[in-house]
């Protein structure tokens, strides 16, 4: 007998970033492109007709998400359930709740039928067309993790899936800020479980030829520039597993610029030709500049930038003077209302020994630096 499922992870519903944009209907737009993500997951689940499907956490980005992305999950959680595809959910650390009183968003599908979802702190093994699915999910604590660890084993005879989320022991290329989490033993892993469906890093990897991460279904930030997004399809015994992308918003760095020995006119001209060299509309761009001067520094066409990546999604420019650390200059539309209210506010207040242009530039910087 084999067993054919998809591995989604790290939907991470309700996240958003890159700007403030909105969309037609008045929302974020990075957060409809995430829910889209999620949606064209489902569509190529469905599509595929596996046997079931496993979300290795992160359904959700936050503890409480906003009653329209509770409804979109559900709606889209459905559409798989009366398609035929029973739904197994862990708890990943962005939905679960630090403290136990909160309560857990996963819990309303408690109340649909052919939906587990994992979310009490505890491993728990649920089973689906007799095959064994081992549900470590996101613990209270990292104590309760380590308890948890005891108790993860392949029931004899028959398939066993494991899923988790968390950090892969023995992975040096995690580069995520949350790194120091939760480290998952290669003793738990490689526990003879037939395949490991893992959750939380966001590049779709094999870890081992059964321990994979399927990786997110969007970019959640500029780290994952240049991966790919998807799903994963699993057939056990074997494994054999195949990678299905999803098509999302591009994401794009440009060539950086070394501004070492140049002027203003060249550094100018190079930034431009940069900006045209690449269509960027709609898109999530990043440029940066290195071994800029001072005076460089102090001096860069933000107009001129503003106006060639007013079509972009989201623009980022990183200006690194020569050996200071890097400092983050942010186009954003909160960016540009706070400057206009600095500029409105200054008025033709009379700013003795200053040079005012210079100080707006400057002023500049400092609310791309907050817009953070
Ligand atoms: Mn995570």
């Amino acid at each position: 007998m084999s067993i054919r499922f998809i591995h989604m992870a790290d939907t991470h519903l309700g996240a958003g970033g890159f700007g403030n944009k909105l969309s037609k209907n008045g929302i974020n737009q990075r957060e409809e492109d995430i829910c889209e993500a999620f949606r064209r997951a489902v569509d190529k689940t469905i599509e595929l007709r596996p046997d079931f499907l496993i979300h290795a956490g992160d359904l959700f980005h936050m503890v409480r998400p906003t009653n329209r992305i509770i409804n979109l999950a559900i709606k889209e959680i459905l559409r798989l359930t009366y398609a035929g595809i029973p739904v197994v959910i862990i708890s990943g650390n962005h939905d679960a709740p630090k403290q136990r009183a909160v309560g857990h968003v996963l819990s309303i599908f408690e109340n649909l039928d052919n939906v587990f979802p994992v979310y009490r702190s505890k491993y728990e093994v649920v089973k689906l067309r007799d095959i064994y699915i081992g549900c470590l999910p996101h613990c209270l604590t990292p104590e309760i993790l380590q308890e948890q660890f005891e108790h993860v084993h392949p029931e004899l005879p028959g398939l066993n899936i494991l899923v988790a989320h968390g950090v892969a022991a023995g992975i040096e290329k995690f580069s995520m800020a949350e790194i120091s989490e939760e480290e998952i033993p290669s003793s738990v892993l490689g526990s003879g479980f037939d395949y490991v469906a893992l959750g939380h890093y966001h590049k779709y990897t094999r870890v081992q030829e059964d321990i994979f991460y399927s990786g997110s279904t969007e970019r959640l930030s500029f780290g994952e520039l240049g991966e790919q997004k998807g799903i994963l399809e699993v057939e056990i015994p074997g494994p054999t597993t195949t990678f299905h992308q999803i098509e999302v918003r591009d994401m794009i760095e440009l060539e950086t610029i070394d501004a070492r020995g140049m002027d203003y006119e060249q550094l100018e001209q190079i930034i431009l030709n940069a900006l045209d060299s690449e269509d960027l509309t709609e898109k999530i761009v990043r440029l940066k500049i290195t071994n800029l001067t001072e005076a460089l520094y102090n001096n860069l066409p933000v107009r001129d930038i503003k106006s060639k990546t007013s079509g972009a999604f989201f623009f980022k420019l990183i200006a690194e003077r020569e050996e200071a650390q890097a400092v983050h200059l942010e186009e954003s539309m909160k960016f540009g209302r706070l400057l206009d209210e600095f500029k409105a506010y200054l008025g033709n207040r009379p700013i003795p020994n200053l040079d005012r242009e210079r100080l707006l530039v400057i002023a500049e910087k400092y609310f791309s630096d907050l817009d953070e």
